[in-house]
């Protein structure tokens, strides 16, 4: 693998359905139209036409064609579409094609769980494994856990629990916290502008299954509960802080099952975006629990106000960049939208004036947070806008109706994009390139697609988000589907310490659902910077394990894709 071109004829290899465009994107060298067949699965062909040249495709360095057989609503399975001498991987036509995606891009999380056995009963024979970090050897554990030489904090914290965050088993304020807020928010949205029956209890192959409160909810809580006990005690330099992180003291290489980690665990200092996070996310659950669990939900409140507190009185204590040993730095100067998505949940959750002066009086108030890149774990002042969104307030319905005009004004942009792209995928840096984690980025921005959708009922933003399920799962210039499990040619090889197959073959590749991180310009691991020089954007990638920069999986980005994988099943028909 590396960069020779891939098969020409990309498709959504999962397929496509009744009533929403059908496109695929087509490299070939012509100028002028090119004729194109759609064949059923016993090759009798049912729809033709000739393709649009769309020229030189800058984010793939290809000439390419569009083709559209939209028009085309039989359902079926195993179509497949002839460009030429090209034909792409069989799909389906069917408004059930993403109707399972919801459940398999949740299940991710579990996999992802610490501190508790990974059972076969939930995950499968092949995916469960031991209990990791729980201080049984040769695991060093997340008892008792001291901070990081030179951080000196004079006290050990249990924080077990929580999720990993990636193929690592560094655990992370700031892009968990995201993830469970995006969790939270998938259910929150479907119980305010959509249907959460689809996220009920008993829809997820969890421990928790069964117990009366959505998967949802629980699987989520699971973070939320670590992130409280990230919160620096009372009587402690700092109380009401958040650690920023807590990862092995040095790095272990791959294969390496969490119970096996040998690893000494350090806590790093306490930041203020962490204690940010952790304030937004707790007020977040406390409106979510308050009549599931109404103590839990008090306790999570009490957190994020303290958090709150003590974030307004250290704003400016910013993750060492530098600490990038045994975990990722995640560091984060600006904490201006961290600050803002914090005041926008606890004023959501309680209504308090000073919150909502805090709110009003930032610059990003009303929605100035969004933009042609998107959001992630270092910028977050959108979700707060989410959130105002989308869950009553006392603020002026104007204020409102300002917020949700930014994001049809963003979704706007996102559409003029994708129709001038080859391979449309919605997201836009300065220079063009694409970076580390650009799918998760692109799944977020389908989210800010999907919610014009739910705004304004326009069918044009429903197309586009569906629009990001095509990239997300082929219709790309490497063709692959970046989720695995899902499409003919799916990712195999994510960069993940359990997940090792293509290292050691007893081990599983990844389970269905987890989302890639695709295409990075910067090419920051050796495998990829050896294979990939000089690539064009989208091309960046390459399913191999040791390429960290292009093909790890991660909370924060299977969290979009989850949220997206919902909202798609839900509009499969409208
Ligand atoms: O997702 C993170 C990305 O935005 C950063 O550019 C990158 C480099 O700092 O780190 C990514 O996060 C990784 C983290 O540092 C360590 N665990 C795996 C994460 C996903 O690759």
């Amino acid at each position: 693998p590396g960069l020779e071109p891939a098969a020409p004829v990309r498709v959504n290899q999962t397929g496509y359905l009744p009533g929403l465009p059908k496109r695929a994107s087509v490299a070939n060298e012509s100028t002028t139209p090119v004729p194109w067949t759609l064949k059923n699965a016993a090759g009798t062909a049912v729809a033709s036409g000739q393709s649009t040249p769309k020229g030189l495709d800058p984010n793939s360095g290809e000439h390419v064609h569009l083709v559209d057989f939209s028009a085309y609503e039989t359902v079926g399975t195993g179509y497949t579409l002839t460009v030429g001498a090209d034909t792409s991987h069989p799909f389906d036509i069917s408004p059930d094609v993403l109707k399972d995606l919801r459940y398999d891009s949740l299940a991710f999380f579990y996999h992802q769980r610490s501190g508790t056995p990974i059972e076969a009963e939930y995950a499968g024979a092949e995916h469960a494994r031991p209990a990791g970090h729980l201080n049984v050897a040769p695991n060093q554990g997340d008892h008792d856990v001291p901070c990081l030489a030179g951080v000196d904090c004079g006290y050990t914290l249990d924080v077990p629990g929580g999720w990993y965050d990636a193929g690592d088993h560094g655990k992370y304020v700031v892009n968990g916290g995201i993830s469970a807020w995006q969790l939270l928010n998938e259910y929150e949205r479907a119980l305010r502008v959509g249907d959460a029956s689809a996220l009920g209890d008993g829809k997820l192959a969890i421990p928790e299954r069964g117990n009366g409160v959505p998967d949802i909810l629980d699987e989520a809580k699971w973070e939320v509960d670590f992130l409280l006990k990230m919160q620096v005690p009372d009587g402690r330099p700092l109380a009401g802080m958040a650690h920023h992180k807590i990862h092995d003291a040095q790095w272990t290489g791959l294969p390496m099952l969490p119970h096996l980690d040998p690893q000494v665990r350090r806590l790093s200092a306490p930041s203020t975006a962490a204690t940010l996070n952790l304030a937004a996310v707790a007020a977040q659950a406390a409106r979510l629990w308050k009549e599931i669990d109404p103590a839990f939900s008090a306790q999570a409140l009490a957190a994020a106000e303290k958090a709150y507190q003590a974030a307004r009185a250290n704003p400016a204590k910013l993750a060492d960049p530098n600490d990038g040993t045994g975990g990722g730095a995640y560091s984060d100067g600006t904490v201006t939208d961290e600050f803002y998505w914090a005041a926008a949940e606890l004023f959501a959750t309680t209504g308090g004036s000073g919150y909502r002066a805090d709110l009003t009086g930032s610059p990003l108030y009303k929605g100035a947070s969004f933009n042609a890149r998107g959001f992630d774990w270092g910028s977050t002042g959108a979700l707060g806008d989410i959130t105002l969104a989308l869950v009553p307030t006392a603020l002026p319905a104007a204020d409102v109706a300002a917020i949700r005009q930014a994001i049809t004004t963003t979704a706007d942009g996102h559409l003029a994009q994708m129709a001038a792209q080859g391979h449309p995928a919605p997201y836009r840096t300065q220079d063009g390139s694409y970076e580390w984690g650009s799918n998760g980025l692109i799944a977020n921005n389908g989210v800010v697609l999907a919610l014009a959708y739910d705004f304004t009922k326009q069918a044009k933003y429903r197309e586009g988000a569906f629009g990001v399920m095509d990239y997300l799962l082929g219709r790309n210039p490497v063709n692959y589907s970046y989720v695995s499990g899902w499409g003919e040619q799916p990712v195999r090889n994510v960069h993940h310490r359990h997940w090792a197959n293509q290292l050691d073959p007893s081990l599983p590749i990844a389970p269905a659902g987890a989302l890639s991180g695709g295409p990075n310009s910067a090419l920051q691991d050796p495998i990829s910077a050896g294979l990939l020089k000089g690539c064009p954007a989208q091309r960046c990638f390459v399913d191999h394990i040791e390429a960290y920069s292009v093909n790890e999986v991660t909370v924060n980005w299977n969290s979009a894709l989850a949220w997206l994988a919902n909202w798609a099943a839900e509009k499969s028909t409208v």
